[in-house]
């Protein structure tokens, strides 16, 4: 791809010009002289997996002090399928106190993040990663991100299968240069360019990031239309994978303000073979890589790809490129996106336990020590971890001969705490938000917890405690915890005010769509009680929220992407 044309975003030149994403990044972080990097390798940090952040909640005050900010960094891991050892898991957990700020953050796409790293210690934090057998390669930046896969391992002759091609899909997407290896890891520097080379990515890479997943249904916990690329299994009567149905162009993201962006629900677009589906995924993200808008990066993303030269183009690219042509969509059916708490017995002998982690934070209170009851039965256990694509954990594979102890376990450290909370709590995911997040518009992370509270107790009211409503918070419009799938999205406008989402479909198929614009927090409860009562009152039979809101007219329902600005009825709470 030529770089000449001066209208292409400044991030393409600074990929171009990176030498395969080295820039200046060692001399940058080896620089004393500030705890920042360099403008231009802010952005090449991203594809090693970290990010630049200061604490917010300090920066005013440092201004005034005429001080940097509070810089330190954020770092991702990429962990295919959130799986990890016991002794990973150990070892996670002493970097988080040895070099970050003490807690573990669980994540929307089923890996982990340290934040609070200063710049002095993120070559170490990094080593230490890599010792675990664990990288952050991809964690962020313009390539495949991620690979997430339902974690249900009751299912497992079919969830080893999908497993696996999460991993394979993740280590084929991986960018191939060395940088990473020989600044972080010292290994020996590649000297002439014929060495290397990036045979999927090129110089530029991808126009922006790529997220893939995929779902085993009937569980839609991993959101599977809210990412670039996503694979449904699909299986046999006899429960063998036959194949899968390719999903293409979901997404998140939008700016408040401007309707050209938008979010937006994956379309599917065929069915291919087990053997097909790494050839399948890589042309898919090539057409992305060679028709992805590389001049505005909120417009740059595989669904606005998507939507501007339709999904029928789209399809004959991909099949152009495979040489062969898709099959058509097998039927599949999704009942829920959330996590199925508790023990549940697998298929091989083995239980699995999931435990709700209130917004992924992983750390110790006086009554919750919760990082090291996980540290403990990390001690003990035999089986594996696997993080949830909605920020939990389960303890999976525990034969019947350790799961005493390890109920013991949870006992002793209140671990049972994250089985019996409301469904409402059960359900509800927010961001990170304030302080580490530069883009945070209001609180997230802080917040949802206190305003879950209130509505437990309107919910209790109603009669409905034990009644599930996915509820998803982000501190701005961008969508970190896929807020326009909650059944009710608060989405962050301001200090202290949200943007109010109703009518998701409660098994993540439909996007919500705005209720009301510019709410006050404190107006949020007068504004849902009498919605939520209404439901008391007069859902029908089994029927959920996000149902009932639209069959009552609080909000029409967002059909496909692109009309989710239609038909908005309510606007600008504060007029
Ligand atoms: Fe995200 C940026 C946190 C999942 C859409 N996201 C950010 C940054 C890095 C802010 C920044 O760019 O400076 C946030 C760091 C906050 C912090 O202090 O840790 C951040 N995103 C997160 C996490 C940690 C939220 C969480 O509470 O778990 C999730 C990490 C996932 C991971 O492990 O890889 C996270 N982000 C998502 C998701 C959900 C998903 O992928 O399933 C989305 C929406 C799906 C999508 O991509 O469409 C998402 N994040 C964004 C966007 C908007 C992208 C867009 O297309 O418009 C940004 C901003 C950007 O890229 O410019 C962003
Ligand atoms: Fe930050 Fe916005 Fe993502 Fe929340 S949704 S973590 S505020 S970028």
């Amino acid at each position: 791809m030529s770089t000449d044309n001066p209208q292409l975003h400044a991030n393409e030149g600074i990929k171009t010009r990176s030498n395969y994403l080295r820039g200046n990044l060692a001399e940058s972080v080896a620089n004393p002289l500030t705890g920042a990097v360099s403008d231009e390798e802010t952005q090449l940090t991203k594809f090693h997996g970290f990010y630049m952040q200061d604490d917010r909640d300090v920066r005013a005050e440092r201004r005034k002090k005429k001080l940097e900010k509070a810089y330190s960094f954020m770092i991702r891991l990429r962990i295919p399928g959130g799986v990890v050892t016991p002794q990973q898991w150990q070892d996670i957990d002493r970097i988080a106190d040895q070099y970050a700020n003490g807690t573990l953050r669980l994540t929307t796409r089923q890996t982990f993040q340290y934040h609070g790293v200063i710049k002095g210690n993120l070559k170490k934090t990094i080593q230490e990663i890599d010792a675990t057998c664990l990288d952050t390669i991809a964690a962020c930046g313009d390539v495949n991100r991620n690979v997430m896969c339902n974690p249900n391992p009751e299912l497992s002759h079919l969830h080893a299968e999908t497993l696996k091609l999460a991993d394979e899909i993740s280590s084929h997407l991986l960018p191939k240069t060395r940088a990473y290896h020989e600044i972080w890891l010292d290994e020996e520097k590649v000297t002439s360019s014929e060495e290397e080379q990036e045979p999927l990515y090129g110089k530029t890479y991808l126009p922006r990031k790529f997220k893939t997943v995929v779902a085993v249904p009937p569980s839609n916990d991993v959101d599977i239309f809210a990412h670039d690329l996503g694979y449904i299994a699909i299986a046999d009567d006899e429960g063998k994978l036959i194949g899968y149905n390719v999903t293409v162009g979901g997404g998140m993201g939008m700016t408040h303000g401007r309707e050209d962006t938008f979010p937006r629900i994956a379309d599917i677009l065929g069915f291919c073979t087990p053997e097909q589906a790494i050839d399948v995924g890589e042309k898919v993200m090539l057409v992305q890589r060679d028709h992805g808008n590389r001049e505005d990066r909120a417009q740059a993303r595989l669904k606005y790809t998507i939507h501007r030269k339709g999904i029928e183009w789209f399809k004959e690219e991909v099949e152009k490129r495979l040489g062969y042509p898709l099959q058509e969509p097998k039927e599949f059916h999704f009942e829920s996106n959330g996590d199925r708490y508790g023990w549940v017995d697998g298929v091989d002998g083995k239980s699995h336990l999931t435990l709700f982690i209130p917004n992924g934070r992983i750390k110790d209170t006086a009554d919750y020590p919760m990082k090291t009851g996980l540290r403990e039965i990390a001690k003990i256990h035999k089986g594996d971890f696997r993080c949830t694509a909605n920020q939990n954990v389960m303890i999976a594979g525990v034969s019947p001969e350790e799961r005493p102890n390890i109920e013991a376990l949870i006992r002793q450290y209140k671990l049972y705490k994250g089985m019996h909370h409301t469904g409402l709590r059960m359900n509800s995911m927010a961001c990170v938000a304030l302080p580490t997040c530069g883009l945070a518009l209001a609180e997230s992370e802080r917040y949802l917890p206190d305003l879950v509270g209130y509505l437990e107790e309107i919910m209790k009211d109603c009669g409905l405690r034990d009644d599930e409503i996915v509820i998803r918070m982000t501190g701005c419009p961008n969508g970190c915890a896929r807020p326009y799938l909650g059944e009710i999205g608060f989405v962050g406008k301001g200090p202290g005010i949200y943007n109010v989402y109703l009518g998701a479909a409660f098994n993540g198929s439909r996007l919500n769509k705005l209720y009301r614009d510019n709410v006050p927090q404190d107006n949020i409860i007068p504004m849902l009680r009498p919605i939520i009562q209404d439901y008391g009152a007069n859902r029908q039979p089994g029927e959920r929220f996000g149902d009932f809101v639209i069959r009552s007219g609080y909000v029409e329902p967002t059909v496909k992407g692109h009309d989710f600005h239609d038909n908005v009825k309510y606007k600008n709470y504060m007029i």
